[in-house]
């Protein structure tokens, strides 16, 4: 069945919505028995990488070109770093720093959000360790004391990390009490639930399977509609000085 030309994607100066009727998928160099739907990559405007890696069983990523970040969406994938296996199921996540050997391979059919980012070294900073966790364990705290929104922090913020990956939780009917205008630009994965997002100029309908890049000072707002909450993955680029200083 064809849409006839229709899709809710758009694709602006300052952000991109991505729906999964519109996704493609491609291989990459060095991993075997997975599809790469890349959202966000530098040839559209972003400093990042951020893709869905569908994989089958059995199916292994290449290595990371640059700091790697993996959070399983659905099925279970082996993490080999340090001379130990770890087995991440659904809401488990990995950071592993740039240049970190490891493999990560699929022990069922699974699908997992990797992001990758050229790391900015500090000078004085201490090298980033590698990070192996389950949202699960990880404390929700309050959006700017509002109860209704949670904020699950993934990677620890020190002076070594680069970047940010939360999931943000909202309770129906929730919001962002303002629009937010920022330096750091978001990759963002729509996990569960829906609702508006306002990008820009634009109020868009989104929902799970959604996909939304926002540069640097893209305007932004959400508010969750229907009846469960609404989730999302969202990376942010942190605590670096703009000027690369
Ligand atoms: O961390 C953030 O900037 C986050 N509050 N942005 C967003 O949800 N669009
Ligand atoms: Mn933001």
């Amino acid at each position: 069945m064809h849409r006839l030309g229709a899709t809710r994607s758009r694709l602006k100066a300052d952000h991109l919505l991505q729906t999964p009727d519109t996704f493609i998928r491609s291989p990459l160099p060095g991993a075997s028995g997975v599809e790469f739907v890349i959202h966000a990559a530098p040839q559209m405007g972003a400093r990042f990488t951020e893709m869905t890696a569908e994989f089958v069983a059995g199916g292994s990523l290449g290595p990371a070109p640059a700091q790697r970040f993996v959070y399983v969406l659905e099925g279970e994938l082996a993490l080999t770093v340090g001379g130990r296996e770890h087995v991440l199921g659904k809401g488990g996540f990995a950071y592993l720093g740039q240049g970190a050997a490891h493999t990560v391979r699929a022990v069922s059919a699974a699908r997992a959000a990797v992001i990758e980012k050229p790391y900015e070294a500090l000078p004085g900073a201490p090298a980033p360790e590698i990070v192996v966790g389950d949202e699960a364990a990880v404390t929700a705290a309050p959006l700017m004391g509002d109860e209704a929104v949670r904020v699950r922090a993934l990677m620890p913020d020190g002076p070594e990390y680069d970047f940010a990956v939360n999931t943000m939780t909202f309770d129906p009917g929730a919001a962002l009490s303002m629009v937010e205008i920022h330096v750091m630009e978001h990759g963002l994965l729509m996990l569960e639930g829906g609702g508006i997002y306002r990008l820009s100029e634009a109020w868009y309908p989104v929902q799970a399977g959604d996909f939304i890049w926002m540069r640097a000072y893209c305007p932004q707002w959400f508010g969750a509609l229907g009846k469960r909450p609404a989730k999302y993955l969202i990376y942010k680029d942190w605590r670096r000085h703009p000027l690369g200083a």
